[in-house]
């Protein structure tokens, strides 16, 4: 028996029907695996048919929230979006800060599922447990922010809405879940699964109370840390530039994604950092709803055309700016938005936008395939065409719209050693060269290349960049662990941690105040550890096989040194990168191939699910 901080609660609709289904599910499944990442992967593996093609209306996408979200404690806006990726047919998810967060929480659902494929474009307005399936005929083919402005004047401001824009209607593999105008999440193609229903939105709106288990306390340490936070040496400098504080930091240390991770150190650097975006161009600050070090830097442009206003997160910018050359702030903020409007994840169209043009320059495709597109770095117009080309599946747009390594596998040649992904997903913007801790992190993310789960390059940097031995793995793994396991499944935003360094004792005592279960750190690990083994036996399950290069960074960064920036002459070594791969397995208690072994499936309580895999023929080591 639960005796609070959980709703309890599952809502499943099924598009196809039209029906929806209130579950109260096992509570030992919210005490094993919390929320958000947890309870995602747990109805993946149960309810999925293996084999599910990700746009197949048997597809499952689920929102899922967790027993600290909405809470009145630091940034505690946010929600995990899950389902089977079509960019890498393995698990995928994401996190969006948005008001369906508070929303969802106050209907009680820790999670909605959604499966099946309405007849025509459709959005769903949920209001605690009534589910109604609306006619999107009129706002099927806008953008966004256009969407979010409609379904807000017809549902009310403060309803929670998600939403996608053409990328995810037109199914491209980059398609993401928006909120709010700028928030995404989702990059592994979620918003694709989601368009591939005929799903244009999800508006939801709650009106009861999250109950807890000892409210006035956890009022009392909330309170406290958001204080903590407020405090902080760091704020002032995190209100000023949030995520792009870390531009010019990246530029120092070579780890600035360039010409499409060719090289690490940028020459025009200094016109994007985060103090010219901040002192020059930022206009206004947004949050995530509970949130009192809001990141949204919102900045406008300043050339001629029209104003435009976008959010300037780190990853956006690097992505959109050095890794296509571009070093003009207007630009940059011009394709922030267009991307923001589509519905396309910023890292995936600066990938493919910087893939294209090195396809191009070794000859690999040619004008005509563009549809008479000359890409060069640094061209603005050419980077918002073949966005273009790729949302319109025009030409080789079309091939590109299914990802990189698609994209790479169809072209051939040398393309398929600067295809910037790993297991599908393009790298987000921290180029590897010189950090090999960091290209591990990238190698063994759960979800493919991303850093969500183990930003270990700010520690590899002071540890040193050159060591590749076991307390470097452990530090990936322990990142893996909090980042991936602990704030995935609580679901709340880890950058009060990350940024201001908000204490994380602060999380197993908010745990025990909302829930009433006492986990300790180690508890916490070990449901971490859980969820990493069963997302592996996921992505397995659905492959049929596993292999180390599945959990190896791309050859550019082992093959081809730098050749500008202080850290010129620097790669990656392939020998070291195994070595270091060969202990993460080991301290995993995976084989030397990545797979579980049954003994480590055994005793994080996943017997049946080693006994499944066995069934479909993978060999599992003792
Ligand atoms: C996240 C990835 C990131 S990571 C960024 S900027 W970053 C990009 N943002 C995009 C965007 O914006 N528009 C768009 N069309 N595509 C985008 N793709 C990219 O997506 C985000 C913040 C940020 S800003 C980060 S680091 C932190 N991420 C968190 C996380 O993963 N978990 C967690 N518990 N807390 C986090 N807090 C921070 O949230 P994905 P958001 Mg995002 C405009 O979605 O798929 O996880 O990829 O959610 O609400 O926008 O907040 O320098
Ligand atoms: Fe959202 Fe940024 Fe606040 Fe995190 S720190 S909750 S991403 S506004």
């Amino acid at each position: 028996m639960l005796k609070g901080g959980w709703g309890g609660k599952i809502l499943w609709i099924d598009l196809t029907r039209e029906k929806a289904s209130i579950w109260k599910y096992d509570p030992s499944i919210a005490l094993n695996y919390i929320g958000g990442r947890g309870l995602a992967i747990r109805i993946l593996w149960d309810h999925l048919k293996p084999g599910t093609d990700p746009l197949h209306p048997d597809n499952l996408l689920i929102f899922a929230v967790g027993p600290l979200t909405a809470l009145p404690l630091p940034s505690s806006g946010k929600l995990v979006v899950a389902s089977k990726s079509p960019l890498t047919g393995g698990y995928g998810d994401g996190n969006v800060g948005t008001r369906a967060s508070v929303m969802m929480r106050k209907a009680g659902f820790d999670a909605i599922v959604i499966e099946g494929k309405a007849e025509e474009p459709s959005y769903l307005y949920i209001e605690d447990d009534e589910v109604e399936f609306k006619s999107a005929r009129d706002i099927w083919g806008l953008d966004a922010s256009q969407v979010h402005d409609e379904l807000t004047s017809l549902h009310g401001k403060d309803s929670g809405i998600l939403t996608i824009g053409k990328a995810g209607e037109n199914l491209n593999h980059f398609a993401v879940v928006m909120s709010e105008k700028d928030r995404a999440g989702g990059r592994p193609g979620l918003g694709a699964v989601m368009g591939s229903k005929n799903l244009k939105a999800v508006v939801i709106r709650g009106n009861g109370q999250i109950k807890l288990f000892k409210e006035d306390d956890l009022r009392k340490l909330g309170t406290q840390a958001l204080r903590d936070v407020r405090k902080a040496p760091m704020y002032p400098f995190w209100m000023e530039q949030g995520t792009m504080g870390v531009y010019e930091w990246c530029q120092e240390n070579s780890v600035l994604p360039t010409y499409n991770f060719r090289e690490g150190w940028f020459e025009e650097a200094e016109k994007m950092t985060g103090k010219v975006m901040a002192q020059e161009y930022k206009v206004t600050q947004k949050g995530c709803p509970n949130c009192n070090m809001p990141c949204g830097n919102v900045a406008e442009t300043k050339d001629e055309g029209q104003k435009v206003r976008a959010e300037m997160d780190y990853e956006n910018v690097a992505m959109l700016s050095s890794n296509i050359g571009i070093s003009n702030m207007n630009e940059t903020i011009r394709l922030v938005r267009y991307t923001d409007n589509l519905g396309i994840d910023t890292i995936g169209a600066g990938a493919a936008v910087a893939f294209t043009i090195e396809a191009y320059e070794k000859g690999l495709i040619d004008k005509n395939d563009l549809d008479g597109i000359e890409p060069k770095w640094g061209d603005y117009d050419s980077a918002m065409d073949i966005i273009d080309l790729m949302i319109n599946k025009k030409k080789f747009g079309k091939t590109l719209s299914f990802g990189l390594r698609y994209a790479s596998l169809k072209i051939g040649g040398s393309s398929v050693k600067f295809a910037m992904h790993v297991k599908g997903l393009p790298i987000t913007a921290y180029d590897c060269h010189v950090a090999p801790g960091m290209a591990l992190s990238y190698g063994t993310s759960p979800i493919g290349a991303h850093h969500k789960d183990a930003w270990v390059i700010a520690w590899e940097a002071q540890y040193g960049f050159d060591k590749t031995d076991e307390k470097k793995v452990a530090k990936v793994i322990e990142l893996q662990r909090i980042r991936g396991g602990w704030f995935e499944t609580f679901v709340t935003c880890r950058l009060p941690w990350v940024e201001v360094h908000l204490n994380l004792d602060y999380y197993p005592k908010f745990m025990y105040l909302s829930t009433g279960v006492e986990y300790s750190p180690q508890d916490l690990n070990l449901i971490a550890d859980r969820i990493y083994t069963l997302i592996r036996a996921f992505w397995i399950r659905e492959y049929g096989y596993w292999m180390r290069s599945m959990d190896t960074p791309p050859e550019r960064w082992f093959e081809e040194p730098l050749t500008q920036g202080p850290k010129k002459g620097t790669k990656l070594n392939r020998e070291k990168y195994n070595y270091m791969l060969d202990i993460y397995y080991k301290l995993r208690g995976w084989d030397s191939n990545g797979v579980p072994t049954k003994s480590t499936m055994n005793s994080l309580g996943l017997s049946r699910e080693a006994r499944e895999l066995e069934a479909i023929g993978v060999e599992l080591k003792t």
